[in-house]
């Protein structure tokens, strides 16, 4: 009994020397894998589920997608590019089935983001550096032409003359005003026309495209005709000229959708911001990709020239997205940093 205790106790002494050999060997392979991972996560992202980036049908709005698409591989992570539409898109944000919204127009879906916001899962990341305009213009070509004496004012549209020179085959001698695509903001125009008093002389046409925006402006000019289109800036028309007309200044409320009455739908587009916005969990599970986000602050210049890059360039998405980062990779870097 004795010399048994005696053993176990030697016993003990000994396994206890050897469990401290195992823990010492057990804290130095740990190190090695903790100093391992670590290394792998400079270069690799948190998570390796793709990113969903949504592809609208705006050239600036798809290239700046495949920037962000570029941009975080290089940064290890795996991207998606998902088909979307604009104002659906916020509510898949806020539950995570698509990540960002990069490009956030005030004046067309400012409502969508902050009705997503509002029911939580969605989140603000801060605005790009462009101050943004989305409203109906003509190309300076038909303000030189004197096509509508008295633009840029709004007022210009009650006169005969101009109506005529604006009507079009199907206006049914109206003037016609060239809308975007119907989902970009539905109902802003007609409202607009009927707010101002002009739904008797005036009517809207939406365009399927924006490649069909493009093909009137040329028609219209090879023509000599009048043309009013819903443009925006920054764009790649800003470069040859392109005058916003100045509607009865907005002020929040005064849209339909946004409280307001045939006293007040009148009202302009907001010189607005230009927003991004993410799911709440994008800075947890893609933190580097999020931070990017955040420092991305695009300006007048940088967007423009996304748009320029396909709309007169011709190129693919994925190429003017890869010519936007060499030609502006110091700013590029900079928002890595
Ligand atoms: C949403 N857009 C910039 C085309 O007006």
């Amino acid at each position: 009994m004795h010399q048994s205790n005696i053993d176990s106790i030697a016993l003990f002494f000994l396994g206890g020397h050897m469990s401290i050999l195992r823990n010492k060997l057990f804290g130095f392979l740990a190190s090695i894998v903790i100093a391992l991972t670590c290394l792998t996560n400079i270069a690799k992202a948190d998570s390796s589920d793709p990113i969903r980036i949504p592809v609208l049908n705006w050239s600036s709005q798809v290239v700046m997608a495949n920037v962000l698409a570029q941009v975080f591989e290089e940064q290890g992570y795996n991207v998606e590019l998902v088909p979307a539409e604009s104002a659906s898109r916020y509510e898949a944000i806020r539950t995570g089935d698509l990540h960002i919204a990069h490009e956030t127009w005030q004046s067309t879906m400012a409502k969508p983001m902050y009705e997503a916001m509002d029911k939580g899962g969605l989140i603000d990341a801060g605005s790009h550096a462009a101050p943004t305009l989305e409203d109906m213009g003509v190309p300076n070509w038909v303000i030189e032409q004197n096509l509508c004496p008295g633009l840029p004012s709004w007022e210009a549209l009650k006169s005969e003359e101009c109506q005529k020179n604006f009507a079009t085959a199907d206006s049914e001698g109206k003037g016609r005003w060239l809308e975007g695509p119907y989902e970009w903001h539905t109902d802003v125009m007609p409202n607009r026309l009927k707010g101002l008093g002009l739904d008797d002389t005036w009517t809207v046409k939406f365009a399927g495209s924006a490649d069909a925006l493009w093909a009137e402006l040329a028609a219209a000019k090879k023509e000599g005709r009048g043309t009013v289109i819903f443009n925006w800036t920054p764009n790649f028309t800003d470069a040859e000229g392109f005058t916003f007309i100045e509607f009865p200044p907005f002020f929040q409320g005064c849209r339909l959708e946004d409280g307001g009455s045939v006293d007040t739908t009148g009202c302009g587009s907001p010189v607005g911001w230009l927003k991004k916005a993410a799911h709440i969990k994008l800075p947890i599970t893609h933190t580097s990709a999020y931070k990017f986000l955040t420092k991305f602050e695009a300006n007048a210049t940088h967007i423009g020239n996304m748009a320029n890059y396909v709309d007169n360039g011709g190129m693919t998405h994925a190429d003017a997205a890869s010519q936007f980062i060499a030609d502006f990779r110091g700013d590029v870097d900079e928002w890595l940093k």
